[in-house]
């Protein structure tokens, strides 16, 4: 699948080297140094094509081209892949609910999440893959599951044996009994009369009346969720034999730790014999009104109708970044109108023929940044500057702000 237009991406001027970024891991709980490398592999889990893009998916990207923009910094390269879920349960009940085409469904919302990510400059992955274009894939994995004895049939579909595994767990840290109430909530079926174990999960789904389905050795269907991003981040990221995990980074949001990262993981163990992932990362959830921004709540906010309202996305960009990623956070009408005055600021500073020094700040904003995405310290950092110059401070040069802003936050200002 085309991914978004390339983003600008200036070439930051350090005076010192960018210290080593340190993350938190959702496997071990800590914040852990990201090993330096020339050569870093992410995968971010992508869309289900409907619904796009509310501030909840927006802030979730963020934080991952926060990474993609620091490890590039840092002069390495980054190799990216996104998903898409353009063939799935909710995407299908979906187009039924509106009387629509699911494909043309989910071609229109792809269409705006890519203009979307565009207006919010964050960089486009090398590869964005669907799971439509990706059925051949997901069935040669499931066939590979299956010859590691990992596979079972359940009437005419096929189940992955994750509760086998005596790592299963590691990542969401959960007792059976929670895992069993979230999948069940979260697209599994833990009740389904004949599984082996009520934590085992879909990997090949037999075509059912009125719903697409593609030819494969498995007969005719559709893929499972989590196979659809084991199978792709473990093809696209070609991941070097050498090394102790697969990939470096595999993200998502914080609801995507259970079931669908931890199932994820549990394939890819029996698939490759490793890690699937060195650092598991998630963003936190956005909500609006004290309650999580998602499709079935209904109490979404879209980043394409703040911008058809008129509201700058270098601003939205700001308010989405001026919490951290690991906390659970609301948006408001108040953080947003924070952000347009904080911008308007920090405009008004750039503007000035005499800034405050800017070495110091850039390497705030990077030192910031290094510990665990701190971007509301980033920004903090920014807005003392942007004082500081309009009170007359000076000795600074604009461009080696500007650049920086750009490079590592992403603000085109
Ligand atoms: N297609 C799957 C992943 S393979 C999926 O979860 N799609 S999604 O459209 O529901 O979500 C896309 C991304 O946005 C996921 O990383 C998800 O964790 C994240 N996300 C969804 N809702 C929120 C929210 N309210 N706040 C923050 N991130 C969110
Ligand atoms: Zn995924």
């Amino acid at each position: 699948m085309k991914s978004w237009a390339q983003v600008h991406l200036p070439v930051a001027q350090l005076s010192q080297p960018l210290p080593q970024l340190f993350l938190t891991d959702s496997k071990t709980t800590h914040k852990q140094s990201l090993a330096k490398k020339e050569i870093y592999r992410m995968y971010v889990c992508g869309i289900t094509p409907y619904d796009a893009t509310h501030l909840g998916h927006a802030a979730t990207y963020l934080t991952f081209d926060l990474i993609n923009r620091y490890l590039q910094a840092s002069g390495s390269q980054v190799k990216y892949v996104q998903n898409i879920t353009d063939i799935d349960d909710p995407l299908l009940e979906r187009a039924h609910r509106d009387n629509v085409d699911w494909q043309t469904l989910a071609t229109s919302q792809i269409d705006l999440f890519r203009g979307d990510m565009l207006n919010l400059r964050v960089l486009p992955p090398q590869h964005y893959i669907g799971a439509v274009e990706a059925i051949d894939l997901v069935s040669e994995s499931v066939s590979a599951l299956d010859a590691a004895g990992s596979i079972y049939a359940v009437g005419d579909d096929l189940f992955f044996r994750n509760y086998r595994s005596s790592e299963f767990g590691n990542l969401s840290h959960l007792k059976k009994e929670e895992m069993k109430e979230i999948f069940s909530q979260r697209g599994g079926n833990p009740d389904l009369v004949g599984k082996e174990d009520p934590l085992d999960c879909l990997v090949w789904m037999a075509q059912r009346p009125n719903e697409p389905g593609w030819p494969s050795v498995h007969g005719i269907g559709r893929p499972g969720w989590h196979i659809e991003c084991t199978a792709i981040a473990l093809k696209y990221l070609e991941p070097v034999a050498s090394q102790d995990t697969c990939i470096d980074i595999q993200g998502g949001g914080s609801d995507l730790i259970f079931p669908h990262h931890e199932m994820c993981a549990s394939q890819a163990r029996v698939l490759t014999g490793k890690e699937l992932a060195a650092t598991y990362v998630h963003s936190a959830m956005i909500g609006l009104d004290g309650e999580k921004m998602s499709k079935s709540k209904g109490n979404l906010v879209f980043v394409s109708t703040l911008i058809n309202q008129g509201v700058d996305p270098m601003v939205i960009r700001f308010a989405l970044m001026s919490q951290h990623y690991r906390l659970d956070r609301m948006w408001s009408d108040s953080l947003l109108h924070a952000a347009t005055e904080n911008v308007a600021q920090i405009r008004n500073a750039l503007a000035l023929t005499e800034v405050a020094p800017t070495t110091e700040v850039v390497a705030q904003i990077a030192l910031a940044l290094s510990d665990d995405l701190d971007t509301p310290k980033a920004i903090a950092a920014v807005q003392a500057w942007a004082q500081r110059s309009m009170k007359g401070s000076s000795g600074g040069r604009v461009q080696e702000l500007t650049v920086a802003l750009d490079a590592l936050l992403g603000l085109a200002l």
